[in-house]
């Protein structure tokens, strides 16, 4: 299929463009909106988490911009076993897989662990183990998206990008949880935590019910469903946290000087 038809296929879809250019929109809205917010913000901790949470919506409209236009869409003939397997490739039929998705998960996931890891006062080694096991998932999931010559295989790299998102997962609620008590950013991190591993977690499981794992969901509700939560986890999350940032810049700066409320003593 080229990318034209791919592109017309989108364009016909009503529903499942609409899922796209929703994000655009909001995303392009989002990037104006932050940096107005942002443009008093001196302290350089605060504007890192700012730059980290700016990049989410300009990595997102990349996104959605690649797949609207056709470029990191394809349509994959899938292996025996799938659901939809002996649908064929190209015009006749294959499987519509979104791979630009899974790709650029890679570019904003660890950008959203970066803000996060900064608020909560997370040292270098944590940070650096979330970032690395993030884009591990992303990647992997990447991989389970595009594998055609075993449906084991598909769900083997499902289970390794798990395995990847349970590291993610245990330095959100464990070790940055502790870390942001001590630092005395809890309350609002403790809100973007909860936030995050919520809307996170539906993203494995509607991997599972779209067309590309068990097929139980329609391409166009499975688009939406990334899309809903795609719009609550960038730019819902970073707008709380960017509005927490500036009105709580002492704070941050505070942090960043090793004078995180805890240790400022009673
Ligand atoms: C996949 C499938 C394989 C198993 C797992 C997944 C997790 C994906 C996640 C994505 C989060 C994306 C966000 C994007 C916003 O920019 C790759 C779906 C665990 C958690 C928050």
């Amino acid at each position: 299929m080229t990318q034209t038809e791919i592109f017309q296929f989108i364009q016909d879809n009503t529903l499942l463009s609409a899922s796209l250019w929703v994000n655009i929109a909001l995303a392009g809205l989002s990037i104006l909106l932050f940096v107005y917010m942002g443009r008093n913000v001196e302290d350089p901790r605060a504007q890192l988490i700012f730059v980290a949470t700016l990049m989410v919506p300009l990595v997102s409209i990349s996104s959605y911009t690649g797949l609207v236009s056709g470029l990191t869409v394809g349509f994959l003939e899938m292996p025996a076993g799938h659901a939809l397997a002996g649908m064929g490739a190209g015009p006749e039929g294959g499987v519509f897989t979104p791979w630009g998705r899974y790709l650029t998960w890679a570019f904003s996931t660890p950008m959203i662990l970066i803000a996060l890891g900064l608020l909560a006062g997370s040292n270098m080694s944590k940070l650096f183990t979330a970032v690395v096991a993030d884009v591990g998932m992303c990647i992997t999931g990447l991989a389970a998206a595009l594998t055609t010559s075993s449906y084991l295989l598909r769900w083997i790299w499902y289970g390794i990008s798990c395995a990847f998102f349970v590291v993610v997962l245990y330095i959100l609620l464990a070790e940055w949880a502790k870390d942001a008590e001590v630092a005395g950013t809890a309350d609002i991190f403790n809100t973007l935590k909860v936030l995050t591993v919520v809307l996170w977690l539906g993203y494995p499981i509607f991997w599972a019910l779209g067309a590309e794992g068990l097929a139980v969901l329609d391409i166009a509700i499975t688009s939406w469903a990334y899309s809903g939560m795609d719009i609550i986890a960038k730019y819902l999350f970073a707008f709380l946290l960017l509005r927490w940032v500036v009105n709580n810049e002492r704070t941050v700066a505070d942090m960043a000087a090793g004078l995180g409320s805890a240790s400022r003593g009673g």
